[in-house]
């Protein structure tokens, strides 16, 4: 496995020489940020974006995320040419040495969380999300804006999209995705590039909107609609995990060499629907990261790996989820975990 760290460019307070000095760091996790969802990243702002992690010793072979505007998902008529803009990004990040994309398929929002700064009992804050409170959210009129919104939207566009997708309800979203990945993979496999699907987060649908990418038997769906290598998966534990349901490491050995990204972290279950994000070892939560752990490396899994969200810890301050110290702590954790395994096997 390769071990990689979450860079969201200048804007970051993360710097890149913070992410260099994490043991065992082999490259970052970015994107092209200043391009609205839909149009084709210049080549040049790629190539700058891979210089600097180069210049650094760190690289650069994993996207996250190239955007799915919400016409593809909606598969209307916009959508032909915004799915030929996407495989022309695809070619493009292939040809500069990208291996890996992960994407999403998310209706309008992206990951969601109830509350941002869940104080903890060491005094650490941290992302939570219990359903009752989303529930009696209305996403017209609500205050909180979470990280994974797209704030482009005016109330009216909003509205008009969640009555859409509504009417549209799960099978159509199947087939919108269906026609995306037909056309994106044989590219993917043209350049090299692993294709690699986030997860819904959390995985369960909510505000009347479709979420597909949820569960077992859907991932199984997921990777036979094109069921080449290059149609695979993010294994986004904390995604993932937010169900109960979800019996990870025994997905993980079902989907095992179609698995490209792993975002590793734990969560904590509270109750029903209801989980906080905690420090990435097993004991501080509910998911056997050990487990998780030893099915990847016992599935062979020569992917990516990168901590995912962390705490505020140490009285950091900075993008929910995305500091840099308890993400660095889940780093060295995740390293550690790996060395124990693949040493226990030899
Ligand atoms: C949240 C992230 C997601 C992820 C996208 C992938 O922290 O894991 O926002 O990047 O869903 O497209």
């Amino acid at each position: 496995m390769k071990l990689t760290f979450r860079w969201y460019g200048d804007n970051d307070p993360v710097t890149l020489d913070h992410i260099r000095q994490i043991p065992t760091m082999s490259g970052i996790v970015s994107a092209v940020y200043d391009v609205p969802a839909g149009e084709v990243w210049s080549e040049e702002s790629i190539a700058a974006l891979k210089k600097k992690a180069n210049d650094k010793g760190l690289e650069f072979e994993v996207v996250e995320s190239v955007p799915v505007p919400e016409d593809i998902k909606l598969g209307n008529e916009k959508a032909p040419q915004l799915i030929a803009n996407y495989c022309e990004n695809v070619r493009r990040l292939g040809k500069t040495g990208v291996k890996c994309i992960c994407y999403n398929f998310m209706p309008v929002f992206d990951w969601l969380r109830s509350e941002l700064e869940h104080q903890q009992p060491d005094g650490a804050n941290a992302l939570a999300y219990d359903d009752q409170t989303v529930l009696e959210m209305n996403p017209l009129t609500c205050e909180l804006s979470l990280p994974g919104w797209d704030e482009s939207y005016s109330k009216e566009e909003l509205k008009a999209l969640l009555e859409t997708y509504k009417a549209m309800g799960e099978e159509q979203l199947w087939e919108n995705l269906k026609v995306f990945l037909q056309a994106v993979i044989p590219v993917a496999e043209e350049v090299g590039v692993k294709m690699a699907i986030h997860p819904d987060d959390p995985p369960w649908g909510m505000f009347g909107l479709p979420r597909i990418i949820t569960c077992e038997e859907n991932l199984e769906r997921f990777l036979k609609i094109v069921d080449s290598p290059a149609n695979g998966l993010t294994f986004c534990t904390g995604s993932l995990g937010a169900s109960v349901d979800n019996d990870l490491p025994a997905m993980i050995r079902r989907f095992g060499n179609r698995i490209h990204f792993a975002h590793l972290r734990n969560i904590k279950h509270t109750g029903t629907r209801q989980f906080e994000e905690v420090g990435h070892p097993t004991s501080c939560g509910s998911l056997d990261m050990y487990e998780i752990v030893k099915a990847l490396v016992e599935s062979g899994f020569d992917g990516y790996v990168r901590p995912d969200h962390g705490r505020m810890i140490w009285g950091e301050k900075g993008r929910y989820g995305y500091g840099l110290y308890d993400r660095a702590l889940g780093a060295t954790y995740i390293a550690g975990l790996f060395e124990a395994v693949e040493r226990g096997r030899e």
